[in-house]
């Protein structure tokens, strides 16, 4: 008999990473075994964030780690900053939504759009968890197509004012500040649309909790309504202009998301394995039977994919060469992939695959959210079809 491979990098990316990768990786990895596994099973049916793991979040530096230092950030290179998205979600992706969310579609949009006040202010507080963010762009007729919104801020008296609904927005209930993005022009003009940076607790500001999901049950999931929002002009994020502005946002997002769904993979594989193992049925381990062994050829080839399509894309970003497109397919590929992973963990682990006391099904539904926000695989499959044809099929 052969030695068994119980690891989940069976290609030895491992040797691919520098020292400082590797390490994050191994914090991260470690602080999701110790901090959250014990936890996220009950929080799942409890339909609760954990929210108390925030501070630690912000201590280990996992919020915005790829911004710069002089505001708080860990200033981590891209790859690292992509370890840390496949460590938390390997715990679950409420978790990686919410460090996603924080980092790519709050703190990103503040400093690249934000005004040096903006910057000073939030940064270093959204940096350390000691304020939560969230980043309304959907609306409830507008969501594979942004473009359309019609939440409106219009000019008054030197200042702003904001009315509209937005719709699914993570973290939103819990949120200090919210990055909005609003039309400023006339309906229909993407130009005019422009982004700004809302204190949570400004009058005619409200959250409304989501009611009756059935994924991402440990994520805080909101509608955002906007009536008569009085902003100072201070207000409006000075370098965000026109829809590009929050497609950068997504980017930025979406290349995480395309590394947490290898570790939400990861951990359905890990998972799978080790019960194949134990499991006996018809005189044997299930992990000697043919079929369950087609099941984790077919796991561990699309996830070492997977592990090495987040690496390249990753070494393209830190050199500035990374682009939307890319993105898009890494993201598509992967979810999609994570998909079939867990849904395939979940059939080998039988009855027990039901279960919250393990993490299959958990993921499983969980990642039928991520096929569908920051672009619906649809959407990245379009996005794709026009960069090799020319042609706008949406
Ligand atoms: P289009 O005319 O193609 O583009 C408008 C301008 O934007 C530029 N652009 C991008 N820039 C950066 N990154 C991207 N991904 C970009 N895509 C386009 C483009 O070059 C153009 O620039 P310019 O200078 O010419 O003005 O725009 P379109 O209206 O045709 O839309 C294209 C489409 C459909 C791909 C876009 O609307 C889209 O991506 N739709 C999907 C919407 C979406 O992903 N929503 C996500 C909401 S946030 C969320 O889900 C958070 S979940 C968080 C969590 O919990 O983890
Ligand atoms: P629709 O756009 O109505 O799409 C419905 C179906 O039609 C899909 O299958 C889609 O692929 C398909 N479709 C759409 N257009 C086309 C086309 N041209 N051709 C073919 N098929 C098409 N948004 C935020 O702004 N901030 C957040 O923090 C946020 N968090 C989220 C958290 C969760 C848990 C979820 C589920 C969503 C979140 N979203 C957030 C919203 C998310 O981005 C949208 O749900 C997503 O963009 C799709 O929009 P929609 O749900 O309105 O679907």
């Amino acid at each position: 008999m052969t030695a068994r491979f119980e690891g989940i990098d069976f290609y030895d990316v491992d040797a691919l990473l520098s020292e400082e990768e590797r390490m994050v990786r191994d914090t991260v990895r470690s602080w999701v075994e110790d901090r959250v596994l014990p936890v996220i099973g009950k929080a799942y049916v409890d339909r609760r964030f954990p929210k108390e793991l925030i501070p630690e979040i912000g201590e280990l530096g996992m919020l915005g780690a790829n911004l710069p230092e002089e505001y708080g950030c860990a200033g981590l290179g891209n790859v690292a900053y992509g370890l840390i998205m496949q460590e938390l979600e390997r715990g679950d992706s409420g978790i990686r939504s919410f460090a996603s969310v924080q980092g790519a579609l709050v703190m990103y949009p503040i400093h690249a759009f934000g005004s040096e006040e903006q910057r000073a202010e939030w940064l270093p507080k959204l940096a350390a968890g000691e304020k939560i963010g969230c980043f309304g762009l959907t609306e409830p007729d507008y969501g594979s197509n942004p473009a359309g919104m019609i939440t409106t801020a219009r000019r008054r008296d030197g200042g702003w004012v904001l009315n509209g609904a937005k719709m699914w927005i993570t973290n939103g209930s819990m949120a200090d500040v919210a990055v909005v993005w609003a039309q400023t022009g006339q309906a229909g003009d993407a130009r005019g649309i422009r982004g700004f940076v809302v204190p949570t607790n400004a009058p005619g500001f409200s959250a409304r909790d989501q009611k009756g999901k059935l994924s991402l049950l440990a994520s805080d999931t909101s509608e955002l309504v906007l009536e008569d929002v009085e902003l100072p002009d201070s207000a409006l994020m000075p370098g965000s202009s026109g829809l590009r502005s929050p497609l950068m946002c997504l980017t930025q997002a979406r290349y995480g998301i395309a590394w947490g769904a290898v570790g939400a993979a990861m951990a359905c594989f890990h998972e799978a394995a080790r019960y194949a193992g134990e499991r006996v049925m018809f005189d044997g381990p299930i992990a000697g039977k043919q079929i369950q062994q087609v099941r984790i050829a077919d796991m561990l080839t699309s996830i070492t994919q997977g592990q090495l399509l987040c690496l390249r894309l990753g070494r393209l970003k830190d050199e500035s060469k990374m682009t939307p497109q890319q993105v898009s397919l890494a993201k598509r590929a992967n979810v999609d992939m994570a998909c079939n992973v867990a849904r395939e963990a979940r059939r080998l682990l039988g009855a027990n695959g039901i279960l919250a006391e393990y993490s299959a099904m958990r993921h499983m539904a969980n990642l039928e959210s991520v096929y569908t926000y920051e672009g619906t695989h649809d959407i990245h499959s379009l996005v794709l079809g026009q960069a090799v044809t020319g042609l706008a099929a949406f």
